[in-house]
């Protein structure tokens, strides 16, 4: 598949991974290079540097282990993710119930660092490795008639305790619309930092959608259906008012409890300052997506 996306962070904006855990050290022994990275003009509102690892994989969402930040690196262990089963169904051609190793067979997987910019309005840098969702689309065959992608993440209740006390109604359910899901930026994570997802990152199989608020990237996905009607989604379900389908990261648009104008990057010492939220994070390409809607109306 011809890829038209270029990214404009590059491998070289990357912390090494051996290095994440004296990263601040690393940067007070290179002041120089913190202080070109601070001077030049982007960088007072994007400095473009990935989190560490350390950071990505200590500071998550997912519910199903629980609702603090810290809940999934303390619990995520317990899930099982070997074997795993993915189902494909509704309008394709191909149909069925698949190891990730038939799923993703034939798939190019690539890095792609990308702005990940959560609804409570934090944010981080994030270098995954990954395939678009739309190799994988054309791999399984969309049928005439499908118009978006719902996805859905295992339940494991004796590996999950926030499954077991009910913290929201589980499974987690998402969805896409299809040409949304066909966009090149559009992609299913495998990987870290060169290394297998974490389980607390949404292992072994995840969407990142990086104009789209954080809730929109599923983890640990065991279904994918193609459909005709808008699939419900979680977030939505819990709270229509506060988080719609499409939930593009918006500046314009606040939360009602929030403003959405700025967020903080997660990341400490010299890069911890506010700075302003991007349409769609930054990721001006999909604007086209929208043409002809009210995004204040559809948010
Ligand atoms: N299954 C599932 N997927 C989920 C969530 C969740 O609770 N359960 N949280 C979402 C939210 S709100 C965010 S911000 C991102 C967080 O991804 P991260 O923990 O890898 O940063 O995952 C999203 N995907
Ligand atoms: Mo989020």
């Amino acid at each position: 598949m011809a890829h038209r996306w270029t990214n404009d962070l590059t491998p070289a904006d990357v912390t090494p991974r051996g290095a994440f855990l004296n990263r601040r050290q690393i940067i007070a022994g290179t002041a120089g290079l913190g202080a070109i990275a601070l001077a030049g003009p982007a960088a007072a509102q994007d400095p473009l540097e990935p989190n560490t690892l350390e950071e990505i994989t200590h500071y998550n969402n997912f519910y199903e282990f629980g609702t603090g930040k810290t809940d999934p690196a303390e619990n995520a262990d317990a899930m099982v993710i070997d074997p795993w089963s993915i189902k494909v169904d509704g309008l394709v051609d191909n149909p069925g119930d698949f190891s990730l190793a038939e799923l993703t067979d034939g798939l190019t997987i690539e890095e792609r660092i990308y702005r990940f910019r959560c609804v409570e309005a934090w944010s981080m840098v994030v270098p995954w490795q990954g395939f678009e969702l739309a190799d994988l689309l054309a791999k399984v065959g969309v049928q005439d008639g499908a118009r978006y992608v719902a996805f859905e993440t295992v339940v494991q209740p004796e590996n999950m305790p926030g499954v077991r006390n009910r913290v929201i109604d589980f499974p987690y359910v998402e969805g896409l619309r299809l040409d949304e899901a066909m966009h090149p930026l559009t992609i299913m994570a495998t990987g870290l930092y060169g290394a297998p997802l974490p389980k607390q990152s949404g292992a072994p199989l995840r969407v990142v959608v990086p104009w789209k608020y954080g809730f929109k990237s599923i983890k640990s996905i065991v279904r994918i259906s193609l459909v005709a009607e808008q699939p419900p989604t979680t977030w939505n379900m819990l709270n229509a008012r506060e988080y719609g389908f499409y939930s593009n990261v918006n500046p314009t648009v606040d939360h009602p409890r929030w403003s959405q104008a700025t967020e903080r990057r997660i990341g400490g010492g010299l890069f911890s300052s506010r700075q302003d939220t991007r349409m769609f994070n930054g990721y001006d390409e999909v604007a086209r997506l929208y043409d002809g809607m009210d995004l204040t109306k559809d948010y």
